[in-house]
């Protein structure tokens, strides 16, 4: 844990002079909303009483902040000081989109620090550092479409108006970001069929441009992908699942390791299995705790694993039966105050024949054979994680109500 230190004040003196709301849609309201910060003990986290059957049994406290409104949130360090603040944005992919970046301190407390306009069909949020200048930026991507909108953060959580990149001329299935030269994030989108993929990276008009192309991630039809360091060379690799009518190139799992700025396919993991991987979040997580990244992600019957063999080769998947698996499309894993890895699972947001609320807790025995789960209440739907306190354990952000969403927040508080 980083050292407790007072907030700035010169960031907000700074930016008193700039309060209106401009064509560009970003204001600031550093100094107008700085008092409604709940003042604790410095560096004591305050706990709301969490319900009986939630997080709590498993190591987590629960924080509510009915102060600020969101849909959907994200987890970084906006301004660099060393504690993750939030990006809360509310609306995505509608016509009153709106968001903010809320400071942290070191109690745990958020302070409205700037405003953000969502342009009309803005949705799907990624938080990371396109442009490569040390902060992280907000890039949404265009509803439906290939199209993305980039706010460049100037290093103290302020963004800019956004940068319009217009829509790509195939349909894109699935975008995200990857570390191919760090600390750039550049832009994994999939195409389909015969498309394959590309890389895309931030030129210095803040518009993406084409950096390579090919047969990037392999699946026809990417629905969900995830990209993390499979191999420890530093660079990102990528893991998509998808379908594809093709059956010859039906490859529902796929991996593909960096090759420098480019992906090379290493392995595809075919229908022979006997199931389908699709439509349920990809996870790269350490899962047998051998420092390296394991997949996990869902299967027509279960859960499925697979384990990285330290250089980014992975055995054939492996399935933890479990029956509710077909209701489930958010998967986040997080470890459980005895210190053991534990799936949380939730349907999607669109699940309309299914409450998207129910929440289960799914914990496998040590060689993923089988698994015990509880359903639970978290009072709300999944809406972002990562490790907000900055304890090194994840924590999850919930959207809280029916009408306008609030923040949730279940904070690990395993040692
Ligand atoms: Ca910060
Ligand atoms: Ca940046
Ligand atoms: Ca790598
Ligand atoms: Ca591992």
């Amino acid at each position: 844990m980083s050292a407790c230190v007072a907030r700035q004040t010169d960031q907000a003196t700074e930016s008193a002079g700039d309060s209106s709301t401009g064509a560009d849609g970003v204001s600031d309201e550093a100094t107008t909303e700085a008092t409604a910060t709940t003042s604790v003990n410095p560096c004591e986290r305050r706990f709301d009483q969490p319900p009986p059957d939630g997080l709590a049994p498993f190591g987590f406290g629960y924080v509510e902040f009915p102060e600020i409104d969101g849909d959907v949130f994200r987890f970084e360090d906006f301004d660099g000081d060393g504690h993750k603040d939030l990006l809360a944005l509310l609306d995505l992919g509608g016509s009153d989109g709106a968001g903010g970046i809320y400071l942290q301190d070191c109690a745990g407390e958020l302070r409205r620090h700037t405003s953000l306009t969502i342009p009309q069909r803005g949705e799907e949020p990624f938080v990371a550092d396109f442009d490569g200048d040390g902060d992280f930026d907000v890039l949404l991507r265009e509803s439906g479409s290939g199209g993305r909108y980039f706010f460049a953060n100037d290093g103290y959580g302020h963004l800019s108006a956004p940068v319009t990149t217009p829509d790509t001329e195939y349909v894109v299935m699935t975008m995200l970001p990857i570390q191919l030269d760090r600390p750039r994030a550049d832009l994994y989108l999939s195409g389909g069929y015969d498309v394959g993929g590309r890389i895309d990276r931030l030129g210095s008009n803040h518009v993406f441009e084409p950096l390579a192309s090919g047969a990037i991630g392999a699946a026809c039809f990417v629905t969900n992908a995830a990209a993390g360091d499979l191999d420890s060379d530093g660079r990102d690799d990528l893991v998509v699942i998808g379908s594809c009518n093709s059956p010859r190139a039906y490859l529902p799992l796929a991996v593909s390791l960096s090759r420098g700025t480019d992906l090379a396919l290493s392995q595809g993991f075919a229908p022979e299995l006997g199931y389908s991987l699709d439509f349920c979040d990809v996870q790269l997580v350490d899962i047998d705790g051998d420092d390296d990244l394991d997949i996990v992600t869902c299967a027509s019957d279960g859960i499925a694993s697979l384990v990285n063999d330290g250089g980014g080769l992975f055995d054939e998947p492996r399935l933890t039966p479990w029956p509710h698996i077909a209701f489930v499309q958010r998967l986040v894993p997080l470890t459980t105050g005895d210190g053991n890895l534990a799936l949380v699972l939730q349907p999607g947001r669109h699940s309309y024949w299914h409450d998207s609320r129910q929440t289960w807790i799914w914990r496998p025995n040590d060689d993923w054979s089988s698994a015990t789960y509880d359903e639970i209440e978290i009072l709300g739907m999944l809406a972002g994680h990562g490790d907000f306190d900055g304890d090194g354990a994840t924590d999850l952000a919930v959207r809280v109500g029916t009408e306008e969403g609030h923040l949730g927040l279940w904070l690990s508080t395993a040692e």
